[in-house]
């Protein structure tokens, strides 16, 4: 039985309207020129690791899936507008190495697959480049596998990445299956992963579980290198080590997994206690961002300002900082808001396009902005139905990200240094749901629960129940 949603059975993945979708924002940013321009993508290769005859893992250019659906090493596809056919070439048959590798597709099982007007071999691609009468043979970047056509191609075109960004920011129904797949995954994952506490001694044992109910489940890729932590590591916000040992002192556990779909990304993230029962600090901050989680997610709908909930989850801190005791009340939340200091507290956005690139295209970050409430967020406009977003505050206690803080007298003023000790060893708590802004408001892709009530009694369900049978 294949493993894939049964929802897009038989159907092919719209890879001729995606090219004409992004043919219609290139008419739309430059006439001229999309009039006399073809498109033409490379897809990634194959490549060996030096001094051996092992390949590196390989990762499918998303430009080139968005516009062919292939995830075959050493593709490539054009687009022809002016006449709206689109033909993938697919590698010639190397037949040294069918021994080694077995048949490829052939090309009748290609047509059957693939949503391409045509479909050919390599070998004729020069030839076909070199007849196609145009101004501009347009790419995204010259690379090894096309460096032969450099003379005829025309790379790093800005107007046709604005394109191929503004088609990949709304997602159609066919990326919307993959995505809610890719979600489905992880949610199983993570219970697992909060399922099996009794075996996790190690942060490893924590990858390990959310890596093998991920492969199980079809996904052999995850969307990004796993974050798994404990304890004061729950502060580093992309803490990859994932190779700690979990001592007894350790209470909180924070991981941050997502499983991909045919090149498409979910990206999820839960905290729990690691042994069921939730410190009283620890479920004070999981229940402050579970809170700034709401207040944002009750914003979207298309037309909202990203900025207004990234900066609305902010005030929601302050207000739960002010009740906690850990920023003083006998300042104005207004005040504390505009000295910035709850940047240091939560230091990144909160949230980012979601699609075939965990961080995807087209969000526009300003990382230069002077403004620390806003340099790190990755999403700079207003959101319109068909974006899928993450929505993911956090609260973290990082010593050295709070350092600058706690020596300047214009911030510290506002903070209780006594009260803030307390936290210090829960290090940090975020929560991460995928959510798909829709013509209403949104839909909420992750269904693991974040409740910390059910959260608890999960964890202390444990390791009673046969968990392989949650797949
Ligand atoms: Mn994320």
């Amino acid at each position: 039985m294949s493993l894939g949603p049964e929802s897009l059975k038989g159907k092919k993945y719209p890879a001729k309207q995606h090219a004409r979708n992004v043919y219609a924002h290139l008419k739309e940013k430059n006439l001229s020129k999309a009039q006399t321009s073809v498109l033409f993508i490379s897809g990634e290769d194959n490549e060996l690791i030096l001094y051996s005859d092992q390949n590196k893992p390989f990762r499918q250019n998303r430009y080139f899936f968005y516009l062919s659906g292939c995830g075959i090493p050493g593709s490539h596809i054009v687009y022809q507008p002016q006449n709206d056919h689109l033909t993938l070439y697919l590698p010639n048959i190397d037949w040294e190495d069918v021994m080694w590798s077995g048949l490829p597709l052939s090309l009748e099982n290609a047509k059957l697959k693939f949503d391409a007007d045509e479909i050919k071999y390599v070998e004729t691609l020069q030839a076909d480049l070199e007849s196609i009468n145009t101004v501009h043979l347009l790419t995204t970047d010259i690379n090894k596998s096309n460096i032969k056509f450099a003379s005829i191609l025309k790379e790093g075109d800005k107007d046709l990445f604005y394109a191929m960004d503004e088609a990949r920011l709304i997602k159609d129904s066919y990326e919307i299956e993959l995505m809610k797949h890719a979600s489905k995954i992880s949610d199983n994952c993570h219970l697992a992963v909060m399922s099996a506490t009794p075996i996790e001694t190690n942060e490893t044992h924590i990858h390990a579980e959310f890596m093998y109910h991920a492969i199980r489940q079809g996904s052999k890729y995850q969307s990004y290198d796993p974050i798994c932590c404990t304890g004061p590591s729950c502060s580093t916000l992309h803490y990859i080590k994932n190779d700690d040992e979990i001592t007894p002192d350790k209470k909180s556990v924070l991981i941050d997994a997502g499983a991909e779909w045919e090149c498409y990304a979910s990206d999820v993230t839960r905290c729990f206690p690691i042994n069921g029962d939730w410190t009283k600090e620890h479920l004070e901050i999981y229940t402050t961002v579970l809170k700034m989680q709401a207040a944002a997610m009750a914003l979207i709908k298309p037309g909202a300002s990203w900025e207004h909930l990234h900066l609305t989850a902010h005030k929601v801190l302050i207000e739960e900082f002010q009740k906690l005791g850990i920023f003083k009340s006998e300042y104005s939340l207004e005040e504390i808001f505009e000295s910035k200091v709850s940047a240091r507290f939560f230091p990144h956005g909160l949230g980012h396009l979601l699609g075939m690139d965990t961080h995807d295209v087209g969000g526009y970050p300003n990382y230069a902005d002077p403004d620390p409430l806003l340099a790190y967020l990755r999403i700079r406009r207003d959101l319109k139905a068909g974006m899928v977003v993450t929505n993911e505050p956090g609260c973290y206690f990082n010593p050295f990200l709070l350092e600058d803080t706690l020596k300047d007298p214009k911030r510290v003023k506002y903070i209780n240094k006594d009260v803030l000790d307390k936290y210090w060893y829960i290090g940090g708590v975020r929560i991460e749901d995928d959510i798909l802004v829709t013509e209403t408001g949104y839909e909420n892709f992750t269904g693991i629960t974040s409740d910390p009530e059910e959260v608890s009694k999960i964890v202390k369900a444990g390791f009673k129940k046969n968990f392989h049978n949650i797949v």
